[in-house]
């Protein structure tokens, strides 16, 4: 497949002033009547070629200003449409193509999901549909007429507003038409039809325009959109507070289907989602899912302003629009919930999915420079990585200048398809400030390493930091220049106040932020009156690997005493890191006694938030241990030492968790609000300690608290507990589980994800197994996420056995999936991208595996086939 390049760009030849769109639905013959406004771009010559984009198309007929084409015109594949000579100026070209969507089972373009047609056109799916300059600087006005059967699709609907709908005389047939007014790149555009149930909601926008807000799901989940509804509202009435953003057309309609790729599409008024993120019950839904469902809603809809009314120029931009609509997503979660509790929340997800990427062979910048295939690139560094970047340059600025900037932002580039390069130049604008040495973080991959080490000095009441940062080669880039790293800090003192300084040299620190910007800095604090424990990076104020040399009493200190609440809970992971790795080792780690004490200290702090106390109580994964260990891992020692360590801290606090546990008043009622959550979070986190210690007594509670749940966060956490304990009562409590939720797939998709986490001598077996039950499907995005997806990032020690065959498996379903839905296959390849830091016995194996896929007697996507080479690379 092609590289495509950042520095090859170029603005198209014509202009597609607007696009007119005919639909002809039939579930295997949909027809698609485009009819396309172009005009030749100044500077292009006249007669140049027109060549559009397509994919797996069928051409019916090509007419210019309603005359056909003849053929020696026109050259037409499956993949491409080149007008040798079209008019001088302004022309409307009328192609008219045919396509399957019942057979589309890659799910991009025009498919059919349980019966509903919808449309997925990010990146490249709208030249699955018709030929068309398939790039998102191609901005356009569309109008959209969708014909179909009434009685099997009674809703139509499209991007923008309704126009008219009416039935189709003398057929059973009806159309609807809208139009889009706002001109968009053909990756928003959307379709969808079909028998679909709707929650309404009436909105007004703070300047007082109505809006009707609707969400169209499968018939029989209607009950479960309350929660979506509420989370979209809330996240009207945010954007239009803290960024100034209103909603800008007459409706807003978000329509779930069951078989989606993504979590969710931002289509211009018409998101279509994944239904994960939109249904909830407590039957159904975990915290975590409420909260998912909250997020993304808010992301979708914050794309309005941030991607749609303005996008991207290309997709090396795609960080332009996700990035920035992440951060804003974090931001609202933020607000609505704990700050220090999402804060923790989105760290562990970074450190867990994009940490990996930019240590391994999948390393690319934020903003790439190039690809074979854009859908591989929809990525944690994109996406969690461009967030922080945002976040930093926030930090930086300060809310005020953040803010100005982000002003100046919509007001300069609204309909404009942009560049990271415009959007940085608003902030320095705004702010009157360079900010080229920050830009390195949009183009130089890899995670910086830290390395901090305070002294301080009793006679000159100074304490001095070195800092130094170093970032370790990636793909492409074998030299690196020292980041811009803003480190928020505090000096700890004795009472667990920061104490004040009176002067500081050796780096520009504005209170308590300081800017690392040389490879090795020497800061020297004056008129510090006692030795303080150093804090740093606070908040987690940059992407950055911190190694500290705090000794273990230091970071016990920390972990109890800290203000920012972020360090103490990062002084509890440090710690639990260093003594999971030398027990990793087979070495009896120095004060982990004492960090125990700690914990059970911190478990039982009331000062301390619910959730803040479950996530502070939990031990970092086995892939994360993986991770920091970062070469000649062998997993089955961490898994191991991991186990061995949970107990062990199961049975010497195993009084204060039952304390905790028994202690805990939950609400009469579920409720999924973040107080609530929290008291779960804390009380379950309480019971895998106790089911960790594996008495009898801890079982049966186990087992009492899965019986007894009234929702899913309890009954999906009880489970887990005594699946992955091995407690008595397991297999009946599966059965139990499965009886239960047999007919909510969403629901058994929580039941094969734990499954694929259970403890096997024969994991591979059991995966087999799991792939012929009922619950399961090929077909499906969302089961495979749940069964092969659980296994490979959830049962480390079964997805690396020593004996490869967890590495066989994912050649295996790899190569299956990518005959049907290629991205799904390339999400799941994606799994060997830690393959480097294994072990010899491992590596091989891995090794051998991914040449099989190379070898395979079948055609590659290109979606996988770049995955795989980079992972040999
Ligand atoms: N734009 C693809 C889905 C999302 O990030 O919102
Ligand atoms: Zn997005």
């Amino acid at each position: 497949a092609q590289l495509i390049k950042l520095e090859d760009y170029k603005e198209t030849p014509y202009v597609i002033e607007n696009v007119s769109l005919v639909f002809k639905l039939q579930p295997e013959a949909t027809e698609v009547i485009s009819t396309l406004t172009l005009s030749r771009r100044e500077g292009t010559e006249v007669g140049a070629p027109l060549e559009l984009d397509g994919d797996e198309l069928t051409l019916v007929s090509v007419a210019i200003d309603r005359a056909v084409l003849a053929e020696e015109a026109y050259e037409a594949s499956p993949k491409k449409l080149v007008v040798h000579t079209p008019p001088a100026d302004t022309f409307k070209l009328e192609v008219v193509t045919k396509v399957n969507p019942t057979t589309n089972t890659k799910l991009e373009g025009l498919y059919l999901s349980q019966g509903i047609y919808c449309t997925q056109c990010e990146a490249e799916g709208f030249r699955r549909i018709t030929y068309y300059y398939d790039r998102p600087d191609v901005l356009s006005v569309f109008t959209t007429r969708i014909e179909a059967d009434k009685a099997t699709n009674p809703i139509l609907l499209g991007n923008g507003n309704p126009k008219d709908a009416e039935d189709i005389e003398g057929t059973d047939r009806h159309f609807a038409v809208w139009h889009d007014p706002h001109p968009k790149p053909a990756y928003l555009f959307a379709l969808v039809a079909g028998d679909l149930a709707c929650t309404s909601e009436k909105y007004t926008t703070a300047s007082g325009k109505p809006v009707d807000l609707n969400i169209y799901v499968e018939k029989g989940n209607e009950d479960r959109t309350d929660w979506s509804m509420d989370s979209l509202v809330r996240s009207m009435r945010w954007d239009e507070k803290v960024f100034g953003r209103e909603y800008d057309l007459d409706v807003f309609n978000i329509v779930a289907v069951s078989a989606f790729n993504m979590g969710a599409m931002e289509n211009k008024g018409l998101n279509i989602f994944n239904d994960k993120f939109i249904l909830a019950d407590s039957d159904t839904a975990t915290d975590m899912d409420y909260e998912g469902i909250e997020t993304v809603v808010a992301h979708e809809y914050f794309h309005n302003w941030t991607g749609n009314r303005i996008t991207c120029r290309e997709w090396f931009q795609l960080c332009l629009k996700e990035g920035l609509t992440v951060f804003r997503d974090q931001e609202f979660s933020s607000d609505e919930r704990s700050r220090p509790v999402k804060r923790i929340a989105d760290v562990i997800r970074l450190k867990s999915r994009q940490f990996p990427e930019d240590q391994g062979p999948l390393s690319h910048p934020v903003r790439p420079t190039e690809y074979k295939e854009i859908n591989n690139f929809y990525t944690a560094t994109v996406y969690d990585k461009g967030a922080e970047l945002v976040r930093m340059i926030k930090t930086i600025l300060g809310a005020d200048g953040f803010r100005k900037g982000m002003d100046l932002y919509f007001e300069r580039h609204d309909g404009d398809a942009s560049t990271i390069e415009d959007f940085l130049k608003c902030f320095e604008d705004a702010n009157q400030l360079d900010l080229s040495h920050f830009s390195l973080w949009y183009h130089q991959s890899g995670t910086p390493f830290v390395k901090a080490n305070g002294s301080y000095d009793e006679a000159a009441k100074t304490f001095t930091l070195e800092l130094e940062q170093n970032t370790a080669a990636t793909p492409g880039q074998d030299e690196k220049k020292p980041f811009f790293i803003p480190i928020r800090f505090g000096l700890v003192g004795p009472n667990g106040d920061d104490l004040a300084y009176t002067s500081v040299e050796g780096a520009h620190v504005d209170g308590d932020l300081l800017h690392l910007t040389e490879d090795k800095q020497t800061v020297v604090f004056q008129g510090i009156g006692s030795k303080p424990v150093p804090s740093l990076l606070r908040e987690f104020s940059a992407p950055v690997k911190l190694e500290s040399t705090l000794s273990r009493e230091d970071q016990i200190f920390l972990m109890r005493h800290d203000i920012d609440p972020f360090n103490r809970w990062q002084a509890t992971q440090t710690l639990m890191t260093e003594l999971l790795i030398e027990l990793t080792n087979g070495e009896e780690p120095a004060g982990k006694d004492a960090f125990i004490e700690a914990l059970g200290h911190m478990a039982e702090d009331e000062n301390l938030d619910y959730a803040f106390r479950g996530f502070g109580l939990m031990l970092p994964s086995e892939q994360d241990i993986a991770l920091e260990i970062g070469k000649e891992v062998d997993t089955d020692a961490i898994g191991k030492a991991r186990d061995a360590f949970s107990k062990e801290i199961g049975v010497t606090l195993y009084d204060t968790f039952k304390r905790i546990y028994d202690a805990m008043e939950m609400p009469a009622t579920f409720s999924p609000d973040a107080l609530s959550a929290g008291k779960r979070a804390l009380k379950l986190r309480c019971l895998s300690y106790l089911g960790a210690a594996q008495t009898k007594e801890s079982a049966a509670l186990t087992k009492a608290h899965f019986d007894n749940a009234d929702n899913m966060t309890d009954r999906m956490g009880a489970l887990t507990v005594l699946v992955i304990w091995q407690l008595a009562g397991a297999q009946d409590a599966l059965k139990a589980f499965e009886a239960r939720h047999k007919d909510t797939a969403l629901a058994m998709d929580k039941w094969l994800s734990i499954a694929a986490r259970a403890p096997s001598e024969d994991a591979i077996a059991a995966i087999r197994t799991l792939t012929e039950h009922p619950a399961f499907s090929w077909d499906n995005p969302n089961r495979i996420y749940a069964l092969i997806g659980g296994f490979l990032g959830g049962n480390t020690r079964g997805f690396h056995a020593a004996d490869g065959s967890g590495y066989d498996y994912l050649a295996e379903i790899t190569l299956q999936l990518d005959k049907t839905n290629p991205q799904v296959a390339s999400r799941m390849a994606k799994s060997f991208g830690t393959w480097k830091n294994m072990n010899a016995e491992r590596r091989v194996k891995a090794e051998a595996a991914l040449k099989r896929i190379l070898a395979a007697d079948q055609q590659l996507s290109t979606d996988v086939k770049e995955i795989v080479e980079l992972c040999l690379d």
